[in-house]
């Protein structure tokens, strides 16, 4: 790296010149605007996808992580029911692609590395700002990296909540990104209209892809065509060992990189678990013979498993999409929420759904009106013509078309629909 004093004199900050064995011929702003103006497509569809999610949580029932987000709050609306792989599609492209970005993000950050080390640090009121927005652009998209990868890696190893910290260190990260974008945007356009990708990929050998400014020095051990392909063959090698998990079907086994909850049953239930019922305490004797649902609206009906299957029983391919990525589609069979919520004597409204598990974010969700009364809501008894084993929810189950994963509660044990009746 040439240090140079800017004629305008000596208020220049410089960067500092790298050690050694970081130095190279290839770092420059036509790699770093490549590599920036991938994650300024990337990083806004990560981002919406992660807040969407939020959204689908249900804030406007409490029940989002982190709850009480004060001036953060975002619009609230109930999450759509069609199409039912809505909720599959969000956080199969939030973490998918937020595993993909990784090594574009590291290799944009080795790119701009001697820039990050300058002297001196601060020189003026506007420089400690953009120095500040760095700070939270760089701190922040690494800080969302490092905790999502280890919540779908791992059950909860943080001394925090993962949603909370998620949730507050993405506003972090999108208030240096804009800043960030505000500022840099022109300088990459200019810079990639100046040299074109298919010039860079045509360059022969290594001599040709070094930077101009680099031009005395001698060549890398790699070019900027062998770094670009470094990159995607990175990120491509990640999207191949993450895809299967939303994918599912036969390519579930080739998801190397998210091994998580892949307990799986027998027969018709031989599709993921997220959560055994002994991991969630529960007492097979209580989902035996006197296993009850208990159903309040205008009026309270209580019904065993067989007066439920004893009910209109309704068939819906639909699928369970976790928060970390994975989901699989099953064929579900049992009781419309909608025929419940009627003998209930409820026409209209939500209803909050508990489960057999005591406590912890599992117990009980509500479920928005749209939820509630789609034909294909189901309380379902079956999977793939086979009863539910204990560990996909038997005796009854909720599955919503497009719902977080997690609110379609197993084990259930009441239902209260809060709407009215006949108006
Ligand atoms: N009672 C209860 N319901 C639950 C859970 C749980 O742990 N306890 N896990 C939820 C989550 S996070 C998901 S993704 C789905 C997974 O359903 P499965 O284990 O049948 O695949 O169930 C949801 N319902
Ligand atoms: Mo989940």
């Amino acid at each position: 790296m040439v240090v140079s004093i800017s004629r305008r004199g000596s208020r220049r900050v410089v960067p500092l010149p790298p050690l050694p064995q970081f130095q190279s011929a290839i770092r420059g702003p036509w790699l770093t605007s490549v590599f920036g103006a991938v994650l300024l497509v990337s990083l806004p569809v990560i981002t919406v996808t992660g807040l969407l999610s939020y959204i689908a949580y249900g804030p406007q029932f409490g029940q989002a992580r982190p709850g009480d987000v004060g001036w953060l709050r975002l619009p609230q609306f109930d999450w759509p029911t069609d199409p039912s792989w809505i909720y599959r599609l969000n956080q199969g492209l939030h973490v998918t692609l937020g595993l993909v970005v990784i090594p574009l993000v590291l290799a944009k950050l080795w790119s701009v590395m001697p820039k990050l080390v300058q002297w001196p640090p601060v020189r003026s009121p506007a420089q400690a700002l953009e120095r500040l927005s760095l700070l939270m652009l760089v701190g922040g998209v690494l800080f969302e990296i490092v905790t999502g990868v280890l919540n779908i890696q791992y059950d909860y190893v943080f001394g925090f909540d993962f949603y909370t910290a998620h949730y507050f260190g993405a506003w972090v990260f999108i208030a240096g990104f804009l800043a960030h974008v505000a500022v840099k945007v022109p300088v990459m356009w200019r810079t990639l209209r100046q040299t074109s990708l298919s010039e860079v990929l045509r360059e022969r050998n290594r001599a040709a892809g070094m930077e101009p400014e680099h031009e005395q020095k001698a060549p890398d051990g790699i070019s900027r065509r062998g770094a670009l392909a470094l990159v995607a063959g990175g990120s491509g090698l990640l999207a191949a060992l993450t895809i299967g998990q939303t994918i599912d079907g036969p390519l579930r086994s080739t998801a190397l990189l998210v091994p998580r909850g892949r307990s799986y049953g027998d027969g018709p239930n031989d599709f993921q678990i997220n959560r055994t019922a002994v991991a969630a305490g529960i007492d097979p004797a209580s989902t035996g013979d006197s296993w009850r649902v208990e159903l309040s609206g205008t009026t309270s009906v209580v019904l065993d498993r067989a007066a439920l299957e004893a009910m209109d029983q309704h068939t819906a391919v639909l699928p369970i999409a976790c928060v970390e990525g994975w989901s699989t589609t099953q064929e579900w069979t049992g009781v419309r929420l909608r025929d419940l919520a009627g003998l209930a004597g409820v026409t209209d409204g939500t209803a909050t759904v508990a489960s057999l598990e005591q406590g912890g974010a599992f117990a009980q969700a509500t479920l928005a009106q749209n939820q509630v009364w789609h034909p294909d809501s189901l309380l379902a008894l079956t999977v793939n013509g086979a009863a539910l084993s204990l560990d996909h929810g038997y005796p009854a189950r909720v599955i919503v078309p497009g719902l977080p994963g997690v609110h379609n509660t197993k084990w259930v044990s009441r239902i209260d629909f809060a709407g009215g009746a006949d108006r």
